[in-house]
C-alpha cells in the first residue's frame, strides 16, 4: 500500500519488507558514523563495525518510521493549492500589480464574449464562479493575484485555437494555466486576463515502449505521467516537489529543472515535440518523435521556457528513460559548504553514471522543515551540522551499486567531508529523506512571508552570496540556501514575519547585481514571469533581449499572451 504510494511520488527503491534497520560505525578512525541498513553489510566493513552499530542502534528509534503515514508531499501540495482562501486574504504582496499599468490596448469582457465562449466550450467550462477564480488568480505563494472574471477550460487543440482566434481577435489578454505552481507570477493574471487553464486536456496519446516515447497532452499531472509510465517500466526524466499539480505543459512552458537534471538533463534534451497554439489561433504541429531531426530551424525550443508568451502548449512528446531497480538515498552531513562543494566533484568522478540526484539544504533549510511540517525527523542524531546532502544513485545492479555508493560514502567520510549521514534501507526512508528536501518551500510558506531567488551560480562562489545576505540582514530575516547543488543551481530564500519594501530595498538589486557580477542567471529553473520580466538585462544583453521582443512581436503581434511577463515591461508594452 505504502509501497505504491510511494511509487506514484516517483520513488523506485525497491522494497525489502525484511530488512531491519539499524546503524553502523563506517569509519572508526574519524569516529563518524553513516547510518544504514543490513543489506550490504559486510562489503568493505568489519564485524566490530556491525556489532557496535547494533548496540547503538537498539538504542535509539528507528529514523525511518516516520510518524506522517498517509500524508505525503502531494496531499500538502494540494492543501497549498486548493485550500482555504483565507489564507490568500492573509497574505498578498500588497503593491506588486500597481506598480504595472494595464495596457490600454486590451479590451474588457462583455456579455457577447462570454455567449461567444460558452458557444465554444459549452456552460460548464466556462467559469465564472467567485470562489474558482479566486484561486485561479491567487498563486501558490499567496503573493501575487490577479482579478480575472472568466476562466476557461479547453478539452481539446481545436477548442484552444477558437479561443485564441477569437481573443486575438477582439485584444483580450490570456494567461495560460497550468498547475499554477509557478514561483514568479507567470502563471496568474496582473488584471483582467482570460485565465485558459489545460487541466481537462490530461490524455496520455501513446507511449512507444521500444523508444520510451510519451505523447501526452499538455494538461496532464507530472505525478499521474509518473505513475503511468511506472505501469510500464519507465520514469518520467523530470521530478519535482510540486509533481501532485503541476502539468507537464506547465514544466515546459517554465522549462522546470527539478531534481533529477544532473542525471537526466534538461526539457531541451529530452523534449521531442510540441503542439503549440500561437495567439492567432494557428496550431503549430511540431509533434515529431524522432531523436534526430535536423530540418532546419527547431522551432520547439522557442517555447520551452516562454512561459506561455508565444504560444500555448497543447500536446508534448517526450523521453523517457527505462526504470532501473537498484536505487539509493543517502541523507548526510557536512561541516561546511566547501565540503559540500568537494563531495559534489567526488561524487560525480566515484559515483559517475549511477548519480542521479545531488540536492543541499543549510541548517535553517532543515530547521524550518522539522519546525513546519508534521511528523519529519531528523535522519541523523540532533548535532548540529550546518549543511546537508542529499544523495540519490540510480542503476541497474543492487549490489554493485550499494557497494559502489557506500565506497564513496566511507571514502568521503575519511577524507572529512562528511561528519555524519544515513542511507535510506527501504522506500519508506528513501521517501522520508526526499521529503525533508522537498518540503523546504512548503516550510517556508509556513513560516511567514518569503522572497524567493532562484539562481544559477558558480558552484565554488554559491553560497557567498547566501553568507553575504544573512550578514546584509542581520537578525531581521531568516536567509536559507538549499537547492539543486549538482546543478549549480541556489534557491536563496528570505524568510520574514511579513513582507515590508524595507526588507525587499536590501535584498533587491543586490541580489540581481551580486548575481550578475559572477556571470549567473537570475532564473536557473523557475523562469521570470512577472517577478523579474524587468530583472531579465541582470542576465542577458540588450541585444539578445531585443530579438526576444522581435520574436514575441512576430508571434504574437497584440501581445494578448501573457502579459507583463517575461520580457521588460518597457520594450513589451505593444502601445
Ligand atoms: P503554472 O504554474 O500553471 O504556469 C507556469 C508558467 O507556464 C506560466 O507562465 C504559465 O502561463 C505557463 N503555462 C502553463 N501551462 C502552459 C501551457 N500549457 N502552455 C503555455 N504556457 C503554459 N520548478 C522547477 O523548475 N524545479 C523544481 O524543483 C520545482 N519545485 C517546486 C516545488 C514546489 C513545492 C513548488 C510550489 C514549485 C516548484 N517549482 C519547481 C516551480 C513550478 O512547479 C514549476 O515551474 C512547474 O513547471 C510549473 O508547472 P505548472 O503546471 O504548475 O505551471
Ligand atoms: C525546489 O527546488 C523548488 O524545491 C522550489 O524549485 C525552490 O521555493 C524555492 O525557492
Ligand atoms: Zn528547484
Amino acid at each position: 500500500m505504502r509501497m505504491e504510494k510511494l511509487r506514484a511520488t516517483g520513488r523506485f527503491l525497491r522494497y525489502s519488507p525484511k530488512v531491519s534497520v539499524f546503524d553502523r560505525r563506517l569509519s572508526s578512525n574519524s569516529g563518524k558514523s553513516i547510518h544504514s541498513s543490513a543489506s550490504g553489510y559486510g562489503n568493505g566493513f568489519g564485524k566490530k563495525c556491525r556489532d557496535d552499530v547494533i548496540r547503538k542502534w537498539n538504542g535509539r528509534a528507528c529514523f525511518g518510521l516516520y510518524g506522517y503515514q498517509g500524508k505525503n508531499f502531494r496531499d500538502c501540495m494540494e492543501r497549498g493549492v486548493l485550500d482555504d482562501t483565507r489564507r490568500i486574504q492573509h497574505r498578498g504582496f500588497g503593491s506588486l500589480a500597481e506598480k504595472v499599468q494595464r495596457n490600454a490596448s486590451f479590451s474588457t469582457l462583455n456579455s457577447d464574449d462570454i455567449s461567444h465562449f460558452k458557444g465554444i466550450l459549452g456552460e460548464k467550462n466556462v467559469v465564472e464562479d467567485e470562489e474558482r477564480l479566486t484561486i485561479a488568480n491567487t498563486d501558490w505563494m499567496h503573493k501575487y493575484r490577479g482579478s480575472s472574471k472568466l476562466l476557461l477550460q479547453p478539452r481539446s487543440t481545436e477548442e484552444v485555437s477558437q479561443i485564441l482566434k477569437y481573443c486575438n481577435s477582439r485584444n483580450l489578454a490570456v494567461v495560460p494555466q497550468g498547475g499554477n505552481t509557478g514561483l514568479v507570477g507567470g502563471s496568474v493574471p496582473v488584471f483582467d486576463e482570460v485565465v485558459v487553464n489545460m487541466s481537462l486536456m490530461n490524455n496520455v496519446i501513446s507511449f512507444d515502449k521500444v523508444s520510451g516515447i510519451l505523447v501526452c497532452e499538455a494538461g496532464c499531472i507530472l505525478e499521474n505521467l509518473i505513475t503511468f509510465l511506472d505501469n510500464q517500466g519507465f520514469i518520467m526524466p523530470l521530478d519535482l516537489g510540486a509533481k501532485g499539480s503541476c502539468q507537464i505543459g506547465g514544466n515546459v512552458s517554465t522549462n522546470a529543472g527539478g531534481l533529477r537534471l544532473v542525471r537526466y538533463g534538461s526539457l531541451h534534451g529530452t523534449v521531442l515535440g510540441l503542439e503549440v497554439v500561437l495567439a492567432n489561433g494557428d496550431v503549430l504541429d511540431m509533434l515529431g518523435t524522432l531523436r534526430k531531426d535536423n530540418t532546419g530551424y527547431d522551432l520547439k525550443h522557442l517555447f520551452i521556457g516562454s512561459e506561455g508568451s508565444l504560444g500555448i502548449v497543447t500536446k508534448v512528446s517526450i523521453l523517457t528513460p527505462p526504470k532501473l531497480f537498484s536505487v539509493n538515498v543517502a541523507f548526510l552531513a557536512c561541516q561546511d559548504y566547501f565540503s559540500c562543494q568537494k563531495l559534489l566533484v567526488e561524487a560525480k568522478r566515484k559515483l559517475g553514471e549511477i548519480l542521479s540526484a545531488f540536492e543541499f539544504l543549510d541548517s535553517h533549510a532543515l530547521d524550518l522543515v522539522l519546525n513546519h511540517l508534521d511528523g519529519v525527523r531528523n535522519p541523523l542524531p540532533p548535532t548540529i551540522h550546518n549543511f546537508y546532502v542529499l544523495i540519490e544513485t540510480t542503476g541497474s545492479d543492487e549490489t554493485c551499486d550499494r557497494e559502489k555508493l557506500e565506497a564513496f560514502l566511507v571514502h568521503a567520510m575519511e577524507g572529512g567531508l562528511i561528519s555524519d549521514g544515513a542511507i535510506a534501507q527501504d522506500i519508506n526512508q528513501a521517501s522520508a529523506f526526499w521529503y525533508i528536501r522537498e518540503g523546504v518551500p512548503e516550510a517556508l510558506m509556513k513560516a511567514g512571508a518569503v522572497y524567493k531567488y532562484d539562481l544559477s551560480l558558480p558552484v565554488e562562489k554559491m553560497y557567498d552570496l547566501v553568507d553575504e545576505m544573512r550578514t546584509r540582514l542581520g537578525d531581521s530575516a531568516n536567509v536559507v540556501g538549499y537547492g539543486h547543488l549538482g546543478d549549480g543551481n541556489l534557491h536563496l530564500n528570505v524568510s520574514t514575519p511579513q513582507y515590508d519594501d524595507k526588507t525587499l530595498a536590501q535584498i533587491e538589486p543586490f541580489v540581481y547585481e551580486w548575481t550578475s557580477a559572477h556571470r549567473g542567471s537570475i532564473s536557473a529553473e523557475h523562469g521570470l514571469g512577472l517577478m523579474k520580466a524587468n530583472k531579465i538585462f541582470y542576465s542577458k544583453p540588450t541585444a539578445t533581449v531585443n530579438l526576444m521582443a522581435s520574436i514575441k512581436k512576430m508571434l504574437d503581434p497584440k501581445g494578448i499572451l501573457n502579459p507583463y511577463k517575461v520580457l521588460p515591461h518597457s520594450i513589451d508594452s505593444h502601445s
